[in-house]
């Protein structure tokens, strides 16, 4: 991929922004009104993503197994979002995770220095996402590392404190990869393709792309002006979030209205990006989210992605489309569309929208 080997201009970290006490945030900060979260937003259990219980599905027979299927087809044709429990991580995993990162980002600076991040490759540590001059940031800084494909794992990228790191992301991660391929053959199920589809459309096996960006939200003095993570949809295939259980934060829109999501306990929340919204030639949609921050609390995300091998063709399922749903978009790599986000930083829906062919 081509991008700038440095920042457009010099990196600050919004932690130790959130640091100074401050009680005003700095004008780079600061999102157009229009853009601006709203704090009142529905958040109650009948107007939320839905929570799914995998149990069935990974030791059920095979009509228990339809039942949980048959959730997961209503959850991505509705919503594109959905919370699984019972994903057969143990919850001390999924604490461990989220706490173990939280401890890195609260380490000196200069030991998270040691990893800061280029527009390169994105990994290490990092305080923005897009390479425009002068574009209003957002409240947060993350960590980036590849997991999958193994070529790209490179345990030098990854931090070496907290002692047992390495080890917790790496029983973590081949349990998403475990969780991710599961969903994708009920994804091809549910579609109507070959049980191996969408994992042979990732690029097989050993191929798919698994990375993880750890999102840190330091606690920030004037919430109702920017925000966590500008509103998006994940470029990839799918996304697998570990919320924080004590601070929400995140968004999802849904018919034009923002819902904050409450993340129930040791789930993981599961979201469709871009490329499955190609695959599936739109019948699955990525679905626009951001996060907004707090002003006493701080948060911590990990968001694994799983996504295509990156120099594959992805394209609608020849299956899905017919005279009246013809292809909505053109074959194009995953390394060429990620392209965009990386160099623009977060715009919602922008980009799968622009790349719908003319009818
Ligand atoms: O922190 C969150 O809840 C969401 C993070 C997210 O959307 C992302 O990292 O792409």
């Amino acid at each position: 991929m081509n991008c700038p080997a440095d920042w457009p201009e010099p990196i600050v970290r919004v932690q130790s922004l959130s640091e100074t006490g401050n009680t005003m945030i700095p004008d780079r900060y600061i999102k157009p009104p229009s853009q601006r979260p709203c704090f009142n937003t529905r958040s109650d259990n009948l107007n939320n993503i839905p929570v799914i219980d995998l149990f069935g599905l990974i030791n059920g027979d095979s009509a228990t197994q339809k039942v949980v299927r048959d959730q997961i087809s209503t959850a991505c044709r509705e919503w594109g979002f959905f919370q699984v429990v019972n994903h057969g991580m143990s919850p001390e995993l999924v604490d461990e995770a989220r706490e173990i990162w939280r401890e890195f980002f609260h380490q000196p600076m200069e030991a998270k220095q040691e990893y800061a991040n280029s527009p390169k490759t994105y990994e290490g540590y990092g305080s923005r996402l897009g390479l425009q001059k002068g574009a209003i940031l957002d409240w947060s800084d993350y960590y980036f590392l590849h997991y999958l494909p193994s070529n790209l794992k490179d345990y030098k990228k990854w931090p070496s404190h907290p002692p047992f790191l390495r080890d917790v992301i790496e029983e973590y991660s081949k349990e998403i990869v475990r969780l991710g391929k599961l969903l994708l053959k009920v994804f091809s199920i549910n579609l109507g393709l070959e049980e191996s589809y969408m994992e042979n459309a990732f690029g097989g096996d050993d191929n798919i792309g698994a990375c993880l960006r750890v999102n840190f939200y330091p606690k920030c003095p004037r919430p109702d002006l920017t925000l966590g993570l500008s509103s998006h949809s994940d470029p990839g295939g799918m996304t697998f979030l570990l919320p924080d259980e004590h601070v929400s934060g995140l968004q999802v829109r849904k018919a034009g209205e923002w819902i904050t999501v409450k993340p129930a306990r040791h789930a993981i929340i599961v979201n469709i990006g871009d490329q499955i919204q190609v695959l599936t030639n739109a019948a699955y949609k990525s679905v626009e989210h951001r996060v907004i921050v707090n002003p006493d609390k701080e948060r911590v995300s990990l968001a694994y992605f799983f996504n295509p091998k990156s120099d594959v063709l992805i394209k609608p399922a020849a299956k899905l489309v017919t005279s009246k749903t013809p292809a909505l978009y053109q074959p194009m790599t995953f390394d060429e569309y990620r392209l965009f986000i990386r160099m623009r930083g977060p715009q919602g829906k922008s980009q799968v929208e622009s790349l719908k062919s003319p009818r």
